[in-house]
């Protein structure tokens, strides 16, 4: 189904905020409208369930919390679906009929590098939650990100696989072809293997995130016997190579990216995840201060704890809100017209360091993410295979 960026705009000024296009909210009213722009629908949906309960998580936090003068957060949740086009509709929609002060999204990088130009041109900040390929915030000066990117995660975990198991010579390396994120982390993957002086690449097979069958890659690679197997694709895929790898006998260690960074792999591959290794932004069991007030809030939510995707989510709504508090300081926010209060909110934005469930970040004058520390999970199931976690193997120091 394609609809004119005119139609959805119409559309969403209309139907999604609940008033016509001359009533849109303005930044006047009390409540500041942030735009919400995640995947709800589609394979990436698996990451935007979670990240929509970060945002939700973080509305209330932030909302109780006052610390924007008297002013609330109202979030303007809209799905992109889980390609370009619904990203770009969304994104218009927000910027142009729900007048948002600023974008948290979209789910995947893929998006990201069609949707973020428009927010760049119209001057709206974006705070990336989940982007983690090479060349995000590199789009323009108001496009930034909390979702540390695949060359300072990845790595590490490489390493940790080693720690387990120091016999692993043989890697094999599986990556979703058609894919900006999944391309961009095999690179780094790739590339750490290639230049460790222990470690062989035995074979790189090519897949897409809509495969299901995965035999003939995984028949070509077991002759190899690799030692290692790493994978960079999406999470529907990625459970279901997973399942297969372990199914047609494969025993060594595997190591996930980003992709399967989610409980929602759990489903896919059941009792079958266990024991793979995963590169991680955030672990649940980092014991900074925000992170256990953000674990807490999030557990009395949903009687759980918190998975990465929802820890950047929280966290890419919380730049927005301790932004907005700091210019409040200094500016009546009434007083400003909606585009100036959208530049200087990015200027805010990127002088800042936020106390978050990631630890404490800052951003590079591009907008790139600064953290501290990094981290190696390893997924662990119940022997019925119904639910599982990520134990924290390993919590990196990344030196600045
Ligand atoms: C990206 C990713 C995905 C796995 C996140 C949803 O890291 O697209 O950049």
């Amino acid at each position: 189904m394609v609809k004119s960026p005119w139609f959805m705009l119409a559309l969403g000024a209309i139907a999604l905020s609940g008033c016509t296009a001359t009533e849109s909210p303005s930044v006047n009213s009390n409540a500041l409208p942030l735009g919400v722009a995640l995947a709800q629908t589609g394979n990436a949906a698996l990451y935007g369930q979670e990240q929509l309960q970060g945002v939700r998580v973080a509305e209330e936090f932030f909302n109780q919390s006052g610390q924007i003068k008297g002013r609330t957060l109202r979030l303007v949740i809209q799905d992109t679906g889980s390609d370009e086009a619904g990203a770009v509709n969304v994104f218009q929609t927000l910027i142009n009929g729900d007048r948002v002060i600023g974008i948290v999204g979209p789910t995947l990088s893929q998006q990201a590098f069609s949707a973020d130009p428009i927010a760049e041109q119209a001057g709206v900040p974006v705070v990336a939650p989940s982007n983690t390929a090479r060349g995000i915030p590199e789009m323009g000066a108001f496009i930034s990100r909390v979702s540390a990117g695949v060359e300072v995660v990845a790595p590490t975990a490489i390493q940790a696989a080693l720690e387990i198991n120091p016999n692993i010579r043989r890697v094999a390396v599986f990556f979703a072809q058609d894919d900006a994120f999944s391309r961009s982390e095999t690179e780094i993957f790739q590339k750490a293997i290639r230049e460790h002086p222990k470690l062989e690449l035995v074979t790189v097979q090519q897949t897409q995130t809509t495969d299901t069958n995965f035999q003939a890659q995984i028949n070509a690679t077991l002759s190899l016997k690799p030692d290692l197997i790493v994978i960079s694709g999406l999470a529907a895929d990625g459970g279901n190579l997973i399942r297969q790898l372990r199914e047609l006998g494969y025993q060594g260690l595997i190591l996930g990216g980003n992709g399967v960074n989610t409980v929602n792999i759990f489903p896919v591959c059941r009792r079958l995840c266990n024991g793979v290794l995963v590169a991680q932004a955030y672990n649940s069991e980092n014991p900074d201060p925000m992170n256990v007030k953000f674990r807490n809030a999030f557990a009395a939510k949903y009687s759980q704890a918190p998975s990465q995707f929802s820890a950047q989510a929280f966290t890419a709504v919380q730049v927005f809100a301790d932004s907005l508090a700091r210019l409040s300081q200094a500016k009546n926010l009434s007083e400003l017209p909606l585009a100036d209060l959208r530049q200087a909110l990015n200027q805010e934005i990127l002088k800042g360091v936020y106390e978050t469930p990631l630890g404490e970040i800052r951003f590079t004058p591009q907008g790139e993410v600064l953290q501290r520390f990094f981290y190696v999970g390893q997924i662990e199931m119940s022997d019925d295979g119904q639910s599982g976690k990520f134990r924290l193997v390993k919590r990196v120091e990344r030196q600045p």
